[in-house]
């Protein structure tokens, strides 16, 4: 399907969406948010695809919400249609999303990636959630994944100077998981993304969602959780298949049930 603001296409058992708005830096207006929700909802739906990648431009992933689509909005219609909303859509994706980023990922757009399962930066890559040098404060998420990602201090020093990092020290302060060089960095997460698209769909899937209930569950709720779903973990074929292939000294082929 052809979208306005982005290209979204299949390769092997991987989609890949590409932000397309190179003249405002992938600024994500209302039509990006439509498109990149569409498409997520598409591959998540595509028995072919595995796992999907989000990417940019070299120059930027995403250099924010757009700026001047949103200045004049008032209050009442901010709140009336609880704008930023529709992003949580994007976050409901089951299969796995990767972001690869390089360039600017600044305000909407770290949040963006941030918004991905995980994400592979660039060498070239700068993150920021620089909306307080707008008169505002991060809206997409930043000021609780942020914190998250990388601790209270850091993300305070950002969300109130408005900084950028670096890749090297994003990676050091675990909002990225690994850095590659800029001219590998779409082949780089097409190579992780393929890699997860090869093992079993089901135990992909509850894999991510185990991660993501550490965010909302106590220790001991999360553990319980954890061990329920390795439980039913027993009643998929692809158990029984990839612990066969172990025994048998073979690569495991996976059905996805
Ligand atoms: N929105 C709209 N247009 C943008 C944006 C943006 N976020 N970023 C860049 N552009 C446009 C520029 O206006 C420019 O357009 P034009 O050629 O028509 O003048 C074009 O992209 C190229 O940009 P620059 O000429 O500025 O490129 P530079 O290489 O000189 O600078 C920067 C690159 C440093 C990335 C610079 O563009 C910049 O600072 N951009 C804005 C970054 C920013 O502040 N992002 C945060 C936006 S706010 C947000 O994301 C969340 C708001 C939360 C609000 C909560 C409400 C509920």
């Amino acid at each position: 399907m052809a979208y306005e603001t982005i290209i979204a296409e299949t390769r092997g058992k991987v989609g890949l969406i590409t932000l397309n708005r190179p003249k405002a830096l992938n600024a994500l207006n209302s039509q990006v948010l439509a498109d990149i929700v569409a498409a997520a909802k598409a591959f998540d739906a595509d028995d072919g695809v595995g796992a999907m990648v989000v990417t940019g431009s070299e120059k930027a992933f995403a250099a924010g919400a757009d700026i001047k689509e949103m200045q004049a909005k008032s209050y009442v219609e901010a709140y009336l249609e609880d704008f930023f909303v529709g992003w949580e859509e994007f976050t409901r994706a089951r299969k796995p999303v990767i972001a690869a980023v390089a360039g600017y990922a600044l305000g909407g757009g770290c949040e963006l990636a941030m918004m991905c399962d995980f994400i592979i930066a660039a060498d070239s890559a700068k993150f920021g959630q620089p909306e307080i040098t707008l008169g505002v404060m991060p809206g997409m998420g930043g000021s609780q994944r942020l914190t998250r990602f990388v601790g209270k201090s850091k993300a305070m020093d950002m969300v109130l100077t408005g900084r950028m990092m670096d890749a090297t020290e994003a990676e050091r302060s675990g909002l990225v998981s690994r850095v590659v060089p800029a001219a590998d960095l779409v082949e780089e997460a097409m190579k992780a993304a393929e890699k997860i698209a090869d093992f079993s769909l089901p135990a992909v899937i509850m894999a991510k969602e185990a991660v993501n209930r550490s965010y909302d569950l106590t220790l001991a709720e999360g553990l319980r959780f954890e061990r329920r779903v390795f439980h039913s973990m027993f009643a998929l074929d692809d158990q029984k298949e990839g612990m066969a292939a172990f025994a048998e000294k073979r690569k495991p082929a996976f059905r996805n049930r």
